[in-house]
């Protein structure tokens, strides 16, 4: 029974049971119509106690439900049918009240939640808006002003904040308890929001909120149209509220946004230790972390805020103390944005040992390196690692290209290598990119995954090659850019071409940001096996001879003239213009929308590679990878995601159109070939799908 209801006395309890999160799916919305019979017809009640079991109220609507037609019976009526009912329901919020959850309680007449509860309205971050009544009862309920601060971000507020702006009438540690027990007075004095009347007009607050959507989410829909119907409650009836906002819920359930987010959504949830690795993975109590540079320190910081104790290891004293003041750069940040406070902070810094003793990292079950990318240092210092380190521990390196087969077979036992690829910020980035070398053992996979899980991050299991997932498709994207660059555009007109995509910045200015040099250093270390009939566009290591690595030297593809902003520098159009008449190309005007097809043609492509050289194991990490680790607009659903959005026989018939231009570069990857002849999507492509 995905809904129970009992009785003691005069108190109605009705609990949704569905778990793990109460989603409130079709046999859930049944349950609720045959307990409103139920109450309905039942005589001596003074009350309803809606509350969820296990631990959570309701985490809304079942998503999984999207992609389906519609059943009945609706949210919408289940909730008008509770608003409307004789006897008064209470409901006793526990965990999470989410989405229909938070609409669900919306319909009742009072509302009380425990203290570690957290309410919102979160559907716009899966595309949609609110489809049960949260525009058009909140408002009437908190005020346009707080109603269209909680929708048009989807974030949920805590009990207390809850409280505070009206949105429940009571905290309690044991809401279901208090409920039952309230004294009845108490009750009759919330009203059913279909009471209550019209919210007043808010102007000032409708396009506050509508400026604050288009600076954090620009590009999407969902945001926009939640405001509209916010807006639109101060002038309507309830009902035509109503029915205006199931129009809209109905609209956006099915819109590409909608889907994409979605897609992400489950893909980020799916993405955890797969199930022969469960009880595989070491414990993570006590680890060592080498290098105590920008990387390092944020490994470090991750796993001491996650309470494991960290022992860093460094080559001297002096870079023992630097490794102590990046650690506490990042703890002092993190206590001046709230996230720790001071105990933890203190704790934190008891964990830690900085130090160049080896000996000191006698006990840890996994070590992670995050030294300087050099073969040698990382294999000086796995050896040193071997021998005081347990035979059991896991060896880890955070590079982000060398070979990670290399540095195993410089170890006895190489099973227990695997690379974990970290994203700087470290401590803040979600992605953690798991790399499995030809002998890396399930122990030590299984301790990538239950890293992951600890520190909090989406863990993507890439295979060993140049750029593992997704430095491999960067890669691409910059030749593209530069390509695109040398014959005939501007770094300026590619990167507003692929902020009009949906990317923050493009990737010149991206490669401003993290320095012109690092891309070289990965070319000239490609310099022996690049095929030599590969075209090749040298501008980007002209402007690295000429000194222009980008902010760190005031200048790179764009010059920084002071006060934040980038300006055109004519030396790169110059260089184009230079490398163009070497080459004897003839440059042409490309439009933005040729630009963004070249750009997102290469990395699909690309990625479609990566699919068939077994590197991913799936479209979906793709997805999480480009989603959480490059930028890729999150409402496009990820890159492969994308690529079906398009259809890949319209991938694939550019490819062949761009294969004419050059057919090394452009040829397209086998596995958009299959699929396009076979008519099956990139996200149905598994391993092993292709012979
Ligand atoms: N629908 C279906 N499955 C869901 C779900 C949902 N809404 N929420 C979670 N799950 C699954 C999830 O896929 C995972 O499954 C398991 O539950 C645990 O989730 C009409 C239209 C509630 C804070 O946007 O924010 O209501 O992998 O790993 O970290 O207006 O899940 O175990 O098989 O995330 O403890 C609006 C989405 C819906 C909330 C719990 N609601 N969920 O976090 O566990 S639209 C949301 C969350 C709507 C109405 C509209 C989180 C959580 P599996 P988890 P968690």
């Amino acid at each position: 029974m995905s809904v129970q209801v009992s009785r003691e006395g005069s108190v109605a309890f009705v609990t949704l049971d569905n778990p793990p999160v109460n989603a409130i799916g079709r046999a859930v919305r049944a349950g609720l119509m045959d307990a409103l019979d139920e109450i309905e017809s039942a005589v001596g009640l003074s009350r309803v106690v809606l509350s969820g079991a296990g631990r959570c109220f309701a985490a809304g609507a079942d998503a999984k439900e999207f992609d389906a037609p519609l059943q009945g019976p609706h949210l919408p009526d289940i909730i008008a049918r509770i608003e409307a009912c004789d006897v008064p329901w209470v409901a006793a919020i526990t965990g999470v009240a989410l989405g229909g959850g938070c609409e669900l309680a919306l319909g009742c007449r009072y509302r009380i939640a425990a203290p570690s509860a957290q309410i919102g309205l979160p559907e716009v971050t899966l595309g949609v808006i609110p489809g049960a009544g949260g525009t058009q009862r909140l408002p009437r309920l908190v005020g346009i002003k707080t109603a269209v601060q909680l929708i048009a971000t989807g974030k949920p507020v805590s009990a207390v904040r809850a409280e505070e702006v009206g949105l429940i009438d009571g905290v309690a540690d044991d809401p279901v308890e208090v409920a039952a027990r309230l004294d009845i007075g108490t009750i009759e004095l919330g009203q059913s929001i279909a009471s209550l009347p019209q919210p007043e007009a808010n102007a000032e607050a409708v396009e506050a909120a509508r400026a604050l959507i288009r600076k954090k989410t620009p590009h999407q829909i969902a945001p926009e149209r939640a405001i509209d119907l916010i807006e639109k409650s101060a002038l309507v009836s309830l009902s035509e509220g109503l029915a205006a906002e199931r129009a809209t819920f109905l609209e956006l359930r099915e819109a590409p946004q909608s889907s994409a987010l979605r897609h992400v959504f489950f893909a980020e949830r799916g993405a955890r230790m797969p199930e022969p690795l469960r009880g595989q993975d070491a414990a993570l109590d006590v680890v060592t972390v080498v290098g105590g540079g920008t990387m390092g320190a944020g490994i470090a910081y991750a796993l001491l805020n996650k309470g494991s104790k960290v022992t860093l290891l460094e080559t001297d004293d002096d870079d023992v103390a630097r490794a102590n003041v990046n650690v506490e750069k990042i703890i002092a940040a993190s206590l001046k944005r709230g996230l720790i406070n001071e105990d933890a902070a203190e704790a934190c810094r008891q964990r830690l040992t900085a130090t160049t003793d080896y000996g000191a990292a006698s006990e840890s079950t996994l070590a992670i390196e995050a030294a300087f990318e050099s073969m040698e240092v990382k294999k000086s210092i796995f050896s040193k690692l071997e021998v005081h380190l347990p035979d059991s521990a896991v060896l880890a390196t955070n590079t982000s290209y060398l070979d990670v087969d290399a540095l195993a077979m410089s170890v006895l036992d190489p099973s227990r290598v695997v690379g974990l690829h970290f994203f700087a910020p470290a401590h803040i980035m979600k992605l953690l990119e798991i790399v499995q070398g030809g002998k890396t053992s399930d122990a030590a996979l299984a301790t990538g995954f239950g890293l992951a899980k600890r520190l909090g991050k989406i863990p993507v299991v890439a295979g060993v090659c140049d750029g593992f997932i997704g430095n491999r498709i960067l890669a691409r994207y910059r030749e593209a850019a530069d390509t695109v660059l040398m014959d005939g555009s501007t770094p300026w007109e590619i990167d507003e071409a692929m902020v009009e995509f949906g990317y923050a910045m493009g990737p010149y200015e991206a490669q401003d940001l993290s320095g012109l040099d690092i891309a070289h250093a990965n070319r000239r270390r490609q310099d022996a096996t690049r095929d030599p009939e590969r075209r090749y566009i040298p501008i980007a290591d002209r402007m690295v001879e000429l000194g222009k690595l980008g902010k760190k030297t005031g200048a790179g593809w764009y010059r920084y003239p002071g006060g934040g902003g980038k300006v055109e520098d004519p030396i790169v159009a110059d260089l184009a213009l230079e490398e163009a008449r070497f080459a004897k190309v003839e440059r042409k005007d490309y439009s933005a929308d040729e630009i963004r097809e070249r750009l997102v043609m290469a990395m699909i492509n690309e990625a479609a590679d990566i699919l068939g050289d077994g590197i991913a194991k799936r479209p979906s990490d793709i997805d999480l990878v480009t989603v959480h680790g490059y930028g890729f607009p999150r409402w496009r659903g990820g890159l492969m995601h994308h690529a079906d959005s398009i259809g890949v026989d319209v991938v694939f018939n550019a490819l062949k159109r761009f294969e004419e231009e050059d057919s090394i570069v452009w040829k397209p990857s086998h596995v958009i070939a299959d699929c396009a002849e076979r008519g099956m999507s990139l996200s149905e492509w598994m391993s092993g799908s292709f012979s």
